[in-house]
């Protein structure tokens, strides 16, 4: 059966196209000889090239290049105020962590200095670290709150987000982590700050449409699997989606909290155990590998991939974009750290920036894959098979970039 295009589709032409589609049992879903067809911002079809009439279209050779999912970073806290690199130093220089947080380093500096800036003030510091990752294909981000951590500042910091997502071709997933850590205005008040971000916080900026999820850090320097909870519940009461900073440094059983509200991802998880694996199997929750922090904290303790691999629980890995514990705006840098230091295959490396990343924000059934009606999100690589984008890093093979079906980087 021939496909007819209508006249305004553009057709991408000569592609090895990975698709990364779940249900092709071929590597990287990926095919060859098919034309990918674009109308407005959406894949209409993936047909092959003999079979489709074109009626006065848009041709698009790119010449045997290989086409790919966008990349999804899908865990960065990417707007704050400051930097910890004298911090890092002196950590590099043998200053324990205790002295360094006794001096006000540490995730509560990082508070301090965003509460000090201005909103336009955050925007610009956040742009070159957005730029590098839209530069190396990145098409969709999500970006957490939680280093506001009261209702004005978190607004700001969410705010900034959603600038950034106008000001720039991405799509923003933006995420309410105010439950990061206590703030220092309730500390030993816990509870009290608790209650008010499920007081005020997070049903007032839901209501102005700031965020997409809630996030929390369920650790024993966090929050407590009660709290977690009391987070939770109220967030399922306004219908919210809920994630999970979990078992980063211990295994206090968030993961299977966060299954149990049938979470969307549940991330770090260098603790995770077996029934913890198990209940995010029954719930489908992904769970979100994030090898910078652990490469940048020299933690020793893996993540149970084999465990997750047996499973089937969907894997996705992020840059987890951060000032304390993985300063990397490279999620390419990231694949290939998830590839050697955690042991994925580069086809799961794939999966993990793609459909998984994009099932980690609650967008599989749109983005993340190349399929019909998903959005025209897609990189062209002057390479020809996927492994090389994991393989090689420091040089920038991005041919072409689209994101909602229009051109947004050629080469
Ligand atoms: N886990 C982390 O690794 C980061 N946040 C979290 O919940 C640390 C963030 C920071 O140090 O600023
Ligand atoms: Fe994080």
């Amino acid at each position: 059966m021939t496909f007819k295009t209508l006249p305004q589709d553009i057709v991408w032409r000569n592609g090895r196209i990975a698709t990364m589609n779940t249900d092709l049992s071929i590597p990287y879903g990926l095919i060859e000889n098919h034309d990918l067809v674009v109308r407005g911002n959406q894949i209409v079809a993936i047909v092959p090239t003999s079979e489709i009439e074109i009626d006065g279209n848009q041709v698009i050779d790119v010449e045997g290049r290989l086409i790919t999912p966008g990349l999804i970073d899908c865990h960065t806290h990417l707007v704050f105020g400051g930097d910890r690199a004298s911090e890092w130093e002196q950590r590099m220089n043998g200053v324990s962590y205790e002295t360094i947080s006794a001096q006000g380093g540490g995730i509560n500096s990082t508070v301090r200095e965003t509460r000090k800036m201005s909103e336009s003030a955050l925007f610009q510091r956040a742009k070159p670290r957005l730029e590098a990752l839209i530069n190396e294909g990145v098409t969709t981000i999500e970006m957490k709150s939680g280093y506001g951590l009261d209702y004005e500042n978190e607004e700001k910091q969410l705010k900034v987000a959603k600038r950034l997502s106008v000001a720039y071709p991405i799509t923003v997933s933006s995420t309410l982590l105010s439950a990061h850590t206590v703030p220092p205005e309730y500390k030993g008040k816990a509870d009290e700050y608790i209650d008010l971000i499920c007081q005020k916080i997070m049903p007032e900026l839901w209501t102005k449409g700031l965020f997409d999820a809630v996030d929390v850090f369920c650790e024993s320097v966090g929050f407590s699997l009660k709290q977690s909870e009391k987070l939770f519940s109220a967030a399922q009461r306004l219908g919210i989606p809920v994630k999970g900073h979990v078992e980063q440094l211990s295994n206090l059983g968030g993961s299977e909290l966060v299954a149990r509200y049938k979470g969307l991802s549940v991330d770090h998880i260098e603790y995770l155990d077996l029934e913890g694996i198990k209940a995010l199997k029954a719930s489908g929750t992904v769970a979100v590998l994030l090898p910078g922090a652990f490469y940048f904290l020299r933690e020793t303790k893996l993540p149970p991939i084999e465990l997750l691999r047996e499973h089937q629980v969907p894997m996705a890995i992020s840059t987890d974009f951060n000032p304390g514990t993985s300063p990397f705006a490279s999620l390419r840098m990231i694949m290939n750290m998830a590839a050697v230091l955690f042991k994925l295959t580069p086809e799961e490396v794939w999966a993990g920036v793609t459909c998984h990343a994009a099932k980690a924000l609650g967008r599989g059934d749109s983005h993340g894959q190349l399929k019909p009606n998903y959005v025209a999100d897609f990189v062209v690589w002057d390479a020809k098979e996927p492994v090389e984008m994991v393989y090689e890093q420091g040089s920038n093979p991005m041919y072409m970039r689209v994101h909602e079906g229009i051109i947004t980087h050629t080469n």
